[in-house]
């Protein structure tokens, strides 16, 4: 065997051995709220037909929450992207202002309000992973509340799903309710981080046998 291809072989163990701890602590996984799972305190929208049909566009008086499964693991990304019907909103001191709050582990926290507009579906995406107590929250099953229309104006809104995202996720959804949310074929990228890290491998070693 050629140096160079002992070297190949040497970094694609080195990559191998990394793959599989980096795969050990972390899936990819999305976990989606949504009519299917519903409690009877969740109100996520059946189809996109009853959008505005009770008990789910709701008024500033009909505040609701759901918490999400619980996703064991350390993740190196949380993600929360949430879809909306009919959000109003324009200005923050003019328009429909829906606040969405999580819960830290000891207190709510806000994370600003819903994006969107009038007559449409749309994802608002929160970005978790900076937050040091988000790990934990996953861990043990995130909840998020919602305060519609906090100024109290008059406005409505639906909610369609909830995906937790974590590590990039398993799933891809569209904001559209009764649209099932498609798995994403890992094998392909699995691949590719295997070749990737096998390459890096190759220059570590090369960095070191050039010192
Ligand atoms: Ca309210
Ligand atoms: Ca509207
Ligand atoms: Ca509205």
């Amino acid at each position: 065997m050629s140096t160079f291809f002992k070297k190949v072989a040497m970094a694609a163990v080195i990559g191998a051995a990394m793959c599989v701890s980096a795969t050990a602590t972390a899936a990819p996984i999305t976990d989606v709220k949504e009519y299917a799972n519903n409690t009877a305190s969740e109100f996520f929208v059946i189809n996109d037909a009853a959008k505005y049909s009770s008990p789910y566009y709701r008024d500033a008086n009909q505040d609701w929450g759901w918490t999400h499964n619980a996703i064991a693991g350390t993740h190196s990304s949380i993600k929360l992207d949430i879809s909306a019907f009919d959000v109003d909103f324009s200005t923050l001191f003019n328009g429909e202002i829906d606040l969405i709050w999580i819960f830290d582990g000891s207190d709510w926290l806000s994370l600003g309000a819903l994006a969107g507009a009038t007559d449409i579906w749309a994802f608002t995406s929160f970005d978790l992973s900076s937050y040091s107590w988000a790990q934990a929250q996953v861990n043990a099953g995130l909840q998020v509340k919602m305060n519609i229309d906090a100024l109290n104006e008059g406005w409505l809104v639906t909610l369609g799903k909830s995906s937790l995202i974590v590590d990039g996720g398993d799933q891809v959804c569209v904001p559209t309710p009764g649209v099932p949310c498609t798995p994403v074929s890992v094998s392909e990228p699995a691949s590719l981080g295997l070749f990737g890290l096998a390459l890096l491998g190759l220059g570590l070693r090369r960095r070191k046998s050039a010192v």
